[in-house]
């Protein structure tokens, strides 16, 4: 074939496979295979030399114009091609700001923490400090200096949870073991009296632990706040005040209160605390069992001999001291009706409060 027939061919070929090029690595391919070291057209212009002299010019010229033409189509190709692809990409990367946020799940504070801390919020507005101590306690501050005698029941292996002295020195039998979960948290008041200079105005909240089976009205652990109070001049109205406004920043304003005399070992006299029932406002339901109260706490004034132990003068000063259940108060603040829902993790319930 005439040498310029052949460049007329190739050029046509290569203009037809620029147009057919689909982005811009295939064009810069035929780039190379047409201009490159090795490609075709650099082929020819090497060949140049072996081309018989009355055709060297026109040759020359034809190659010239293909290698011209090759070239801006490749230039008018490549313009559209990268074009089309820089849009492609920013369509690509594009972020939708119409569609919805997903949703953070970030849980909530639990109503029992919640509850402790507006309790602790209204002791401390009164001039209270919040204390805390060891859940693991021994037998002495949990049950011997509150005066517990040591036939009392809730010292029985029914009631509280010993613990076994890792060194295998003291068996979990009672009456050897030393060591137990605390079943009320007034074994952090001890630590006070005995530790705190006069005088004393403290609650110690905290997760205390009996061995009851869970049920809608007991839990094996559970939260409890004690409070106690040693001054001098502390009498009987200090307490009934005290309780009497704790109750109302609890409950509410419009709620009554009343003391019912009792027995525990470490106070004297006792009582144990209602409030009315914030459903039937007293007229009697089945929330408050058709009584018109409901039953939240115990109290009493510190019995002087508990105050001796700790190191106290019961000459000299006089106290009081009351305990509550966290769980207890949540349930008839919040109308719910069994104690394990507090534990469940239920969130649909949890998330109400
Ligand atoms: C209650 C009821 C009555 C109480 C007594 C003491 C202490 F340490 F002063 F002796 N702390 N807490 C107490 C008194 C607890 O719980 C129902």
């Amino acid at each position: 074939m005439d040498i310029i027939e052949e460049l007329d061919s190739l050029q046509h070929d290569v203009l037809a496979r620029i147009k057919a090029a689909e982005d811009t690595a295939a064009l810069e391919e035929i780039r190379v295979s047409v201009l490159g070291k090795s490609g075709t057209l650099t082929a020819h212009l090497r060949n140049m030399g072996s081309v018989p002299k009355e055709q060297k010019a026109e040759v020359g010229r034809a190659l010239n114009e293909a290698r011209q033409a090759v070239e801006e189509a490749l230039a008018g190709a490549k313009d559209v091609l990268s074009k089309a692809e820089l849009e492609a990409a920013i369509a690509s990367d594009a972020v939708d700001i119409t569609l919805p946020g997903r949703h953070q799940h970030i849980g909530s504070r639990h109503l029992i923490n919640r509850l402790i801390d507006e309790i602790s919020e209204i002791f401390l507005g009164l001039g209270y400090s919040v204390i805390e101590g060891p859940e693991v306690e021994t037998d002495y501050y949990n049950f011997e200096a509150l005066n517990a005698p040591a036939d009392h029941p809730s010292r029985s292996m029914q009631d509280t949870f010993y613990v076994r002295d890792m060194t295998g020195a003291e068996s979990a039998v009672r009456g050897e073991s030393n060591l137990l979960l605390r079943t009320q948290t007034s074994g952090v008041q001890v630590h006070a009296m005995e530790d705190q200079p006069m005088p004393i105005y403290v609650i110690a909240p905290g997760k205390v632990y009996r061995r009851d089976v869970a049920d809608a009205s007991h839990l094996p652990q559970f939260h409890q706040i004690e409070g106690l109070v040693v001054d001098k001049g502390i009498t009987f109205g200090d307490l009934k005040g005290t309780l009497e406004y704790m109750c109302k920043a609890i409950f509410g304003e419009d709620r009554k209160t009343r003391f019912r005399a009792h027995y525990f070992p470490f106070t004297e006299p006792s009582a144990e605390v209602d409030v009315s029932c914030g459903i039937c406002h007293g007229e009697g339901c089945r929330m408050c069992k058709h009584t018109g109260w409901l039953e939240i706490l115990g109290c009493g004034m510190v019995d002087p001999n508990v105050l001796q132990m700790s190191g106290i003068d019961p000459e000299v000063y006089s106290g009081f001291a009351f305990g509550m259940g966290v769980e207890r108060i949540a349930c008839l603040k919040y109308d719910v009706p069994d104690l394990r829902m507090l534990l469940d993790g239920d969130m649909r319930f949890l998330e109400q409060f």
